[in-house]
């Protein structure tokens, strides 16, 4: 994430940008529902909820250092708290909307957008832009795509854009890009979908009538520390690589 703003302020530099709009495409929590996650998984639910806290407010903080900021986020499917729903009452009982609302206390100067469920449409510098996470998209073909956008279009909305994530992998077209991951590939996407993918996530540049799209490599972070979470690290408990190689006796018997 450190390595990410670096980035995206390297670039808001070079565009002499104002005005940051960060989209948080949901699935900010694992799920812990299947044998895999759940050997895979650092901590629990509640714990890596507030890890996921300190880790965003660190990053917006570091971003709102040179520029205005608002932020909106969409549920995804693995941070749900029970089942998949599409109601927005189901859809919302959901760790990526505990963790935004939970920023939006801690940071009342920042501008907060949701609309608590699956789907957000937000005018950024004169486009419209459709945040969703992805997993109702399939395979993410061009007639999935243009269904979501005459679902819209139907409602007098006409979208200029869609942005998502969920697969794990970068793929960029005209009207229609998805993230990949900030941790890369996991076991499913690498495994049962095949999809090699590496640490990345997108930046796009809104001008007037244009849009420029931009790949960040975050596969490799050799030069940056991380955020200052230590201290919560530890408080909450999560596994570290120290502490799956330390091991200690509880009595030391000395004699
Ligand atoms: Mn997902």
């Amino acid at each position: 994430m450190q390595k990410f703003a670096h980035h995206i302020k390297e670039y808001a530099k070079f565009y002499n940008v104002s005005e940051i709009f960060i989209a948080i495409t949901g699935d900010l929590l694992n799920s812990d529902r299947r044998l895999d996650e759940k050997l895979a998984m650092s901590t629990n639910r509640a714990k890596a909820t507030f890890l996921g806290v300190h880790l965003l407010k660190h990053f917006i903080l570091d971003l709102n250092s040179v520029a205005n900021i608002s932020v909106g986020c969409v549920s995804g499917n693995e941070s749900r708290a029970y089942e998949l729903g599409w109601v927005d009452i189901v859809a919302s009982d959901n760790y990526d909307f505990t963790i935004f609302e939970m920023l939006r206390l801690l940071m009342p100067d920042i501008n907060f957008i949701t609309s608590g469920g699956l789907e957000l449409v937000v005018e950024v510098n004169g486009h419209n832009v459709l945040l969703i996470h992805g997993h109702q998209l399939g395979n993410m073909n061009n007639d999935k795509i243009a269904k979501v956008m005459s679902k819209y279009a139907r409602n007098g909305i006409i979208l200029d854009f869609m942005m998502c994530g969920h697969l794990h992998e970068t793929k960029i077209t005209d009207l229609f890009a998805r993230s990949s991951s900030l941790v890369g590939a996991n076991s499913y996407s690498e495994n049962a979908l095949l999809l090699s993918s590496r640490a990345a996530q997108n930046i796009y540049i809104m001008k007037d009538k244009e849009r420029h799209d931009i790949r960040i490599d975050l596969q490799h972070t050799k030069g940056f520390n991380g955020y200052p979470i230590n201290k919560e690290l530890s408080s909450y408990n999560a596994k570290s690589l120290d502490k799956t190689l330390k091991k200690q006796t509880v009595f030391k018997i000395v004699i």
